[in-house]
């Protein structure tokens, strides 16, 4: 009997490359020439849950750098209890709800809250366009190509992220799609073996995810995904407040996985070479030429993508290293100890 174990997982993970380009096409033709301007609004609240949550970390460093506008991530919960500890009846303010499933309880009364307290306007992304919480306003944005079985989010969570870039961006590059299927997949052709290596190394027993501005965002989810799919011990933090303590955590049998950003290369490839010196083993994720020598592992994007369309290129390998170690611990990465797909209250 065939091990069925993960095949969910394994087919969403690597089905991202094509199911981007679905995405973009969808966006492209029904929301391009509509998508709200943030400009419009004094703030953005970005709100959700686990996953979602930390999709609204990202988004929210993310939108505020490209467009100025104050924006403010949430979990669901807080915006469900205590709306009045977050919103400013003053001001003009967009609510961006996101889940896949579209029926956790907490972000279904998030939104409630939120239309019942303020006179905001809100806008839901979701996979599922027959979910709750896409009824619940006229014109959800629902990213069906990330629809998927697997428990911990993947494709699902890569392919919500294609709307929030088009809030900053405002429109699609031409040929982005063709650009970032080839992208993703000569990544996970370049260096699926090296996930696989990673996953299953025996001596790797602690991550630490490491990421700064919207990069931390995608930081704790990768920490998630670590969490949900192998039950790893496993955190996240801005690059340079690791050495602000949490350094003290590295030993012999830790991989430190730094999500790069050029512009800040320099000062987080010098804490990656201080985890180095303590002992600790490095994966560098970063763009083509970024990394220096003796890092012990380098997953290289090509510089083709512009800039503020490559973040979902750093989720997929890192799913795979989880995938992996989930594997090799004989877990079932489709089903994740004591999770479901949503929370329901
Ligand atoms: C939110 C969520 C997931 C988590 C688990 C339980 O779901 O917390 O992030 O991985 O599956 O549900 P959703 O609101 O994004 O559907």
């Amino acid at each position: 009997m065939q091990d069925q174990r993960g095949k969910h997982s394994h087919r969403e993970i690597l089905s991202q490359p094509e199911t981007w380009p679905e995405t973009l096409d969808y966006l492209q033709s029904d929301w391009e020439s509509k998508i709200p301007n943030l400009n419009d609004y004094d703030e953005v609240i970005i709100t959700g849950c686990g996953s979602t949550y930390y999709l609204s970390i990202w988004a929210a460093r993310y939108l505020q750098k490209t467009t100025g506008v104050t924006c403010v991530p949430l979990p669901s919960s807080e915006l469900w209890f205590s709306s009045e500890n977050w919103i400013n009846p003053s001001k003009k303010t967009l609510l961006i709800a996101i889940s896949r499933s579209g029926q956790t309880t907490e972000t279904l009364h998030a939104l409630e809250a939120f239309e019942k307290n303020t006179n905001g306007t809100s806008l839901v992304i979701t996979c599922y366009a027959d979910s709750p919480l896409a009824k619940m306003t006229a014109n959800p944005i629902t990213t069906t190509a990330g629809m998927e079985t697997s428990v911990a989010q993947t494709r699902s969570f890569t392919n919500m992220m294609w709307p929030i870039i088009l809030l900053g961006e405002r429109e699609i590059p031409a040929e982005l799609g063709d650009t970032i299927r080839q992208s993703a997949q000569d990544l996970i052709n370049a260096y699926q073996a090296s996930t696989a290596e990673i996953g299953k190394h025996a001596e790797i027993e602690r991550f630490f995810f490491l990421g700064s501005g919207p990069l931390y965002g995608l930081a704790l989810e990768v920490m998630l995904k670590m969490k949900e799919m192998s039950l790893s011990y496993s955190e996240a933090y801005h690059f340079l407040e690791f050495r602000h303590g949490p350094m003290s955590m590295v030993n012999n049998n830790s991989l430190l996985v730094g999500l790069v950003d050029p512009k800040t290369r320099e000062h987080e490839i010098s804490v990656l070479k201080d985890m180095q010196r303590i002992g600790g083993r490095t994966l560098t994720v970063c763009g083509l030429g970024q990394a220096p020598q003796n890092m012990d592992y380098v997953f290289n994007f090509d510089n083709h993508i512009p800039e503020n369309w490559k973040y979902p290129l750093y989720l997929p390998l890192i799913q795979l290293i989880a995938y992996e170690r989930s594997i090799s611990k004989g877990l079932n990465p489709d089903k994740p100890k004591n999770l479901t797909k949503f929370i329901e209250l």
